[in-house]
């Protein structure tokens, strides 16, 4: 999963991204926009792997991973120019999580006015959509120049009625992930990879003494249909660099349940709609993700293409079973152990094996 973490200069990014990964790149108030994104991998430690691994005693043991792209402030500049490289490599995210700025600071107060997430997430949103609706007009007068060379198949008209009303939406601030797509449309225009189809996260960040009286900002931008979490951002970089035990006591202090890694990952699952499946054996206990409605056919091909070419059937049983019966062979005798089809929606919790011919 490539998650990429955005906003408005100096809103914090990096000092959450050292948070998350434990890296230590520097966060400085006078340091000039990075010209690249910090990369970093996050393990998502899934406690149910973590007993897979000690009831199958594998050779390897694999989690999910999240990979965190920390990309320099975003100025209004870079719309003008929506196809510029920072866009292009932003764009690649499969979702967003957006850092607006709650803590004060005189300075960062002075040079980019005061920690008002709601405006930042509305200047933000504006020029996210007004890159969109560039990209889309461009495209549009791409085709029209087309159609009047005669070039004009079934599959142009659709992607051309789909950009209208994108653009139309775009104009009257309506970000593309609300609109709703038919399946032919949305393929149209997925070479696009439009930024406010992107799923986005928000991420408060306030100053530790803050957190709590968050509430009423975090309920504002709820009812506008976003996902929010507030954090402190600095409190929680320096908690990454303390043993364990240590960071619980000061987490305990605020009131913090959960440390920001693993908060981050159940979110950002959320976010996207994603569920975990299993494989297991002797050689690897391992963790992989797909889309909650995904069949066995598209999971297998996660776990390999020729799983999904030559997809045959998919053994299936649950993770709560097996930890309930302690083995394969009692769950046979049960009948939690299913072969299931090309069409079995896979559940969060399946353990699968596929068999396969190619
Ligand atoms: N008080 C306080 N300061 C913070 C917090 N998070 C970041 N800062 C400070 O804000 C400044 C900018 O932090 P960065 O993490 O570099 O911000 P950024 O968004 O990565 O900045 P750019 O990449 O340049 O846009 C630094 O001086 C940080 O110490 C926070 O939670 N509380
Ligand atoms: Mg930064």
């Amino acid at each position: 999963m490539k998650i990429g973490i955005i906003g408005l200069p100096k809103s914090g990014k990096t000092t959450i991204f050292n948070a998350l990964t434990g890296s230590e790149h520097p966060t400085d108030k006078y340091l000039p926009a990075a010209e690249e994104a910090n990369i970093g991998m996050v393990q998502v430690i899934d406690d149910r792997i973590t007993k897979l691994s000690e009831l199958y005693k594998p050779k390897k043991t694999i989690y999910a991973t999240i990979e965190y792209h920390d990309f320099p402030g975003i100025f209004s500049s870079h719309t003008e120019n929506p196809e510029n490289a920072l866009f292009s490599s932003i764009k690649t995210n499969e979702g967003f999580v957006l850092v607006l700025r709650a803590f004060q600071d005189s300075e960062l107060d002075g040079l980019y006015g005061n920690p008002d997430p709601l405006r930042q997430l509305e200047i933000f949103e504006t020029e996210m959509l007004l890159a969109d609706q560039i990209v889309a007009e461009k495209r549009l007068e791409k085709i029209e120049l087309g159609y009047k060379r005669g070039v004009k198949t079934p599959a142009i008209q659709i992607e051309e009625h789909t950009l209208r009303s994108i653009c139309e939406n775009l104009e009257a601030g309506i970000p593309i992930r609300k609109i709703e797509l038919k399946s032919e449309e949305e393929k149209a225009i997925r070479g696009f990879q439009f930024f406010s189809q992107k799923p986005l996260l928000l991420l408060l960040n306030c100053s530790e003494d803050s957190l709590g009286a968050e509430g009423e900002t975090l309920a504002q931008l709820e009812a506008k249909g976003y996902l929010a979490e507030a954090i402190a951002g600095r409190f929680e970089e320096e908690l990454s660099k303390l043993d364990a035990g240590e960071a619980e006591l000061f987490m305990a202090d605020l009131g913090i349940a959960e440390s920001v890694r693993d908060r981050l990952t159940h979110l950002c699952y959320l976010l996207l709609g994603y569920i975990s499946f299993f494989t297991v054996g002797e050689d690897e206990v391992r963790a992989w993700t797909i889309v909650q409605g995904d069949n066995a056919v598209t999971a297998a091909g996660k776990i390999h293409s020729d799983l999904a070419r030559g997809f045959i059937r998919a053994e299936c049983f649950r993770y709560a079973d097996i930890m309930a019966h302690g083995s394969e062979k009692v769950l046979k005798e049960k009948g939690l152990f299913k072969l299931e089809g090309k069409e079995y929606i896979v559940k969060d919790g399946d353990i699968i094996s596929v068999r396969f011919n190619v």
